[in-house]
């Protein structure tokens, strides 16, 4: 148990200091999927000690193309925070981080909590607001190398989360254009239906996923689908926009001043 509790004080010093460690089944050796997830949940409660906020979850792994660029084929999900929260169209500064990548996503704003017993269909009933979102990935692991476990355990490389403006979910989202732009050039391209099918299914996972880990995901919560297409590296003056059809666009500047 104190293995745990050690291994999650080494995971939020390394993001908390931006500096990357050892994969923890290297390090350590091999841990279990729900000691990872322990590992993850004891990391989140030192941030809370520190004054930060859940402000939702986010699920990974969730299309092929993320799941093909990390070599992990299952879906993970980690605790987003309101220190992770970034304004539309700002500057985001490097420093903060270790070797951030960006991704497109769809991001779901719950206007009530989500019961451990909703069944499926009433989940969508829970969505206020859909968004288009950036979601800005970090590991805290060397070279970005991670197995399931590792990565689990390091909060599914959560990092940095960008909303664009809110919109009415009363719209179908299963098939929607998603452009990735760095600097105006297109860098990625895809659909919202390589997100499980259709991001809303995401959405039904993370509310069964957390609820099995006593999570209720509260009104107000974000919740952010996984990333239509592979992520990209971010270098200091880029500038980085994800468009998606009918949805509206989300932009940062990512930079060292
Ligand atoms: C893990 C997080 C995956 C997604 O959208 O698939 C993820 C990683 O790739 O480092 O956020
Ligand atoms: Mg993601």
């Amino acid at each position: 148990m104190n293995d745990l509790e050690e291994i999650a004080r080494v995971l939020d010093d390394a993001a908390n200091t931006a500096t990357a460690v050892a994969q923890i089944s290297v390090s350590v050796g091999n841990i279990s999927l729900s000691e990872a997830y322990d590992v993850q949940r004891r990391s989140i409660e030192l941030r809370i000690e520190r004054g930060e906020k859940i402000s939702g979850v986010k699920m990974g792994f969730t299309s092929r193309a993320k799941a093909q660029q990390m070599g992990v084929d299952d879906l993970i999900w980690g605790r987003l925070t309101d220190a992770m929260r970034i304004d539309d169209g700002v500057v985001v500064l490097a420093d903060r981080f270790v070797h951030p990548r960006a991704e497109p996503e769809v991001a779901f704003l719950l206007g009530t909590a989500i019961s451990p017993d909703d069944p499926p269909e009433a989940v969508f009933s829970a969505v206020e607001a859909v968004a288009p979102a950036i979601e800005i990935i970090d590991s805290r692991y060397k070279d970005f190398k991670f197995n399931l476990t590792d990565v689990v355990a390091d909060n599914a490389s959560s990092s940095g989360y960008v909303c664009g403006a809110w919109q009415n979910p009363e719209m179908d989202l299963s098939n929607l254009g998603m452009l990735f732009r760095i600097d105006s050039k297109l860098a990625a391209v895809g659909s919202s239906a390589a997100i499980l099918g259709a991001p809303l299914r995401s959405l039904q996972g993370a509310a069964r996923l957390a609820a099995g880990a006593g999570l209720v995901l509260e009104e107000g919560f974000v919740v952010l689908a996984g990333a239509a297409t592979v992520a990209v590296a971010l270098q200091a003056g880029q500038h980085i926009e994800c468009e998606v059809q009918n949805l509206g666009r989300v932009e940062f500047t990512y930079d060292t001043v």
